[in-house]
């Protein structure tokens, strides 16, 4: 899986989005949850999307271009805006990207070191209600013990109501996980392919 250019799109609004690609792939969660951290991780570079310690670091829709005819898209986070004014313009922002049509599948990324939140619920049921396909990748790995892992795979499978198939364990920062989850992604552009032929 690789990238095909270095800086992504970047659009706030619908009418500034790329032209559409066969498939695309887009990350979704709370702030500082790890959506960039793990962008750049199956992509195997260091700086490719920004990541910071500080919630709010994306702001746009951010649009990666992979060779094999696909975007990843990296989101803001949601629950957390610094002023009024901004949390206005995310909510219009994730408005018009979920009913875009464009989304083959979302990745719902939670914190395993953190209860799951009700907007984590709501995202999921949004993505339900929409017929948008989703799995659910727990972040931060390397900061769980066992019984936290085993922990939070029960809660997460009751929570968000997905098979076992559908749930991800990484660690953006150890690389733990990220293979498989790499396959997924590369498994559900091959079937978007068989299907186009
Ligand atoms: N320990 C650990 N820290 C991580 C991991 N992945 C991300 N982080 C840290 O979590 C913080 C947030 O990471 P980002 O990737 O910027 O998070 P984001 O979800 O893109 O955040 P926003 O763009 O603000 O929504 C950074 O300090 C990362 O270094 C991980 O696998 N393990
Ligand atoms: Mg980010």
């Amino acid at each position: 899986m690789q990238v095909k250019t270095n800086t992504p799109w970047m659009a706030e609004k619908a009418q500034d989005y790329p032209e559409r690609l066969p498939a695309e792939i887009a990350f979704f969660g709370r702030s500082n949850v790890g959506k960039s951290s793990l962008l750049n991780a199956l992509l195997n570079r260091k700086k490719l999307a920004y990541t910071s310690s500080m919630p709010g670091k994306t702001k746009t829709v951010n649009f990666y271009m992979m060779h094999d005819d696909f975007y990843i898209t990296d989101l803001p986070g949601y629950g957390y805006a610094h002023k009024q004014k901004q949390s206005n313009r995310f909510a219009e922002l994730f408005e018009d990207y979920l009913a875009s049509d464009r989304i083959t599948h979302a990745f719902l990324l939670i914190d395993g070191r953190q209860a799951i939140n009700p907007l984590d619920v709501s995202m999921a049921e949004t993505f339900n209600y929409l017929d948008i396909p989703f799995s659910i990748v727990v972040t931060k790995r390397d900061k769980l013990n066992q019984s936290a892992v085993h922990a939070i795979k029960t809660t997460a499978l009751e929570a968000f109501h997905v098979s076992e198939a559908s749930l991800y364990m990484v660690s953006s920062l150890k690389g733990k996980g990220i293979e498989s989850l790499r396959d997924a992604i590369e498994s559900m552009i091959q079937l978007v392919k068989d299907g186009a032929s």
